[in-house]
């Protein structure tokens, strides 16, 4: 161990923050009885009841030390102050946060990536996050202009036509107004066109945050837009787009097409995970577009005008087109298609023992459900169909696991999803023969994680 690298030593297991520096190399050099019990804790997470991934964690639990001698560990053996003495308050809170030893787990930016924080992106830590929920405030942030915290009291939301015909009453709502409203709450991804855009020509970012952490998924409720249009008297016929304006100084301004709104998805949003909306993913309203790029999800919603033509603003024609491989440009392909990515193990983590490995990651299309999930471990040549956590949910990520055998080898780990209208989540080589390389949006291609001999993950792209 000792001719290893010393960056090597800061590479955790997920999630992330979870063994400290002392506990990795304890794991590494095989010394037994001493592991922390949050290892025992990573080694319960999951779901343990089929017979053989139990003979699997056993198997581990032995590697590593665990199971067998009684080495007399003092964190059983004497009391820690939390089982001897009185706790904390109720309320000493009045808002909760997460535990002191979760702090490594943090939205990031890349650096160098943008000149401001205020014109950026923050990206979302995938490779700590269970589940299909985000935290609300691990919830990664795009913001044009700077974010702000708008006093709901002053908000106004005002829908209008193109012209009179397009739509009987104009309508001005408040914020009052849209909670007397009945409500619809339901979970989606939330996904920026860019997400992945920095791997178009090669393997660039270390880590699955960089990779893929331009996205989020939450429990969303608002309004259905096609009430609030309905309630303003709209020409369903006549209008045939809608456009969606934001109150932040960039003045994000979109095209949503009405046959995507006439389905009833599209909602003006003010709840996120059964609270508020956060400032920064647009408090007190956003424009909730399911399957659609982020951008498209307009966030302090101000304005809705319906019209008959799209609007062709500056977000739909200087950035947000897809180059292709003949230089030319592709617009309004708004969809996000099915994608995948094994968020752990995952780039800049390290296998820290031979044998049982519980591969997960996530699953999601803009086209509607996933249909089923592949994970090869030897670079696509073999490919084992894995396991989906139900319910699966239109338009929302879904989460997927495969039981695996670590003999110590290198490994390529790859998942590749399925949709249910049977697209099929593409290769690097099958994407860049029709989108060449050199494009930033719509980037599904499947993800490779190489894992070393030495149990380093890390980011690669096969040719
Ligand atoms: N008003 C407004 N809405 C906006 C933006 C913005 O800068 N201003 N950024 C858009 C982009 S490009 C994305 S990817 C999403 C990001 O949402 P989030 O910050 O909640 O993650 O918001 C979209 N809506
Ligand atoms: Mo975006």
């Amino acid at each position: 161990m000792s001719n290893m690298p010393t960056h090597t030593r800061l590479l955790r297991h997920a999630p992330e923050g979870f063994l400290s520096p002392a506990d990795i190399l304890a794991v590494q050099q095989g010394r037994r009885g001493v592991l922390s019990s949050a290892f025992k804790a990573a080694l319960s997470v999951g779901a343990l009841s089929a017979l053989p991934v139990n003979r699997a964690i056993a198997q581990a639990a032995t590697a590593s030390g665990l199971a067998g001698e009684a080495a007399g560990d003092p964190n059983i053996l004497q009391l820690p102050l939390h089982s001897k003495a009185l706790g904390q308050g109720v309320a000493t809170t009045g808002y909760g946060s997460p535990s002191a030893y979760e702090k490594n787990l943090q939205r990031r930016q890349s650096p160098g990536l943008t000149q401001v924080t205020q014109a950026s992106v923050s990206f979302c830590p995938l490779q700590g996050l269970f589940g299909i929920i985000t935290p609300n405030g691990l919830h990664f942030e795009r913001h044009h202009q700077g974010w702000w915290d708008i006093d709901p009291t002053q908000h106004r939301f005002m829908v209008n036509g193109s012209d009179e015909r397009m739509l009987k009453r104009p309508m001005v709502f408040t914020m009052d107004d849209l909670l007397r409203l009945p409500s619809v709450t339901r979970t989606h991804f939330i996904e920026c066109g860019a997400n992945s855009g920095m791997e178009w020509g090669n393997a660039a970012v270390p880590t699955v945050q960089y990779t893929h952490g331009m996205m989020s998924c939450s429990e969303f409720t608002g309004v259905p837009l096609r009430m609030l249009l309905e309630m303003c008297g709209a020409d369903f016929k006549r209008g045939k787009f809608v456009l969606a304006e934001g109150a932040d100084g960039s003045s994000m301004t979109r095209t949503i097409p009405m046959s995507l709104i006439q389905d009833d998805e599209v909602m003006v949003a003010y709840g996120q995970n059964g609270e508020m909306l956060r400032p920064e993913n647009g408090y007190p309203l956003r424009l909730v577009v399911p399957g659609v790029q982020g951008v498209s999800w307009v966030k302090y919603l101000r304005r809705i005008e319906l019209g008959d033509m799209p609007y062709a603003t500056k977000d739909e024609v200087v950035g947000y087109v897809d180059l292709m491989k003949d230089g030319q440009h592709r617009q309004y392909t708004s969809i996000q298609e099915v994608k995948s990515v094994i968020t752990s193990p995952s780039g800049g983590q390290r296998i820290l023992a031979k044998g049982f490995q519980n591969i997960s990651g996530l699953a999601w299309s803009g086209r509607g459900k996933i249909k089923r999930v592949d994970v090869s471990v030897d670079g696509g040549i073999n490919w084992r169909e894995a396991r989906l956590q139900t319910p699966i949910q239109s338009k929302c990520w879904t989460r997927f696991q495969l039981d695996w055998n670590w003999a110590g080898d290198a490994a390529l780990l790859m998942s590749r999803a399925i949709d249910e209208v049977g697209h099929i989540q593409p290769t690097y080589a099958q994407n860049r023969k029709v989108r060449g390389s050199r494009g930033i949006y719509h980037n599904n291609s499947i993800q490779t994680w190489s894992v070393e001999q030495s149990g380093e993950v890390k980011n690669v792209q096969l040719a």
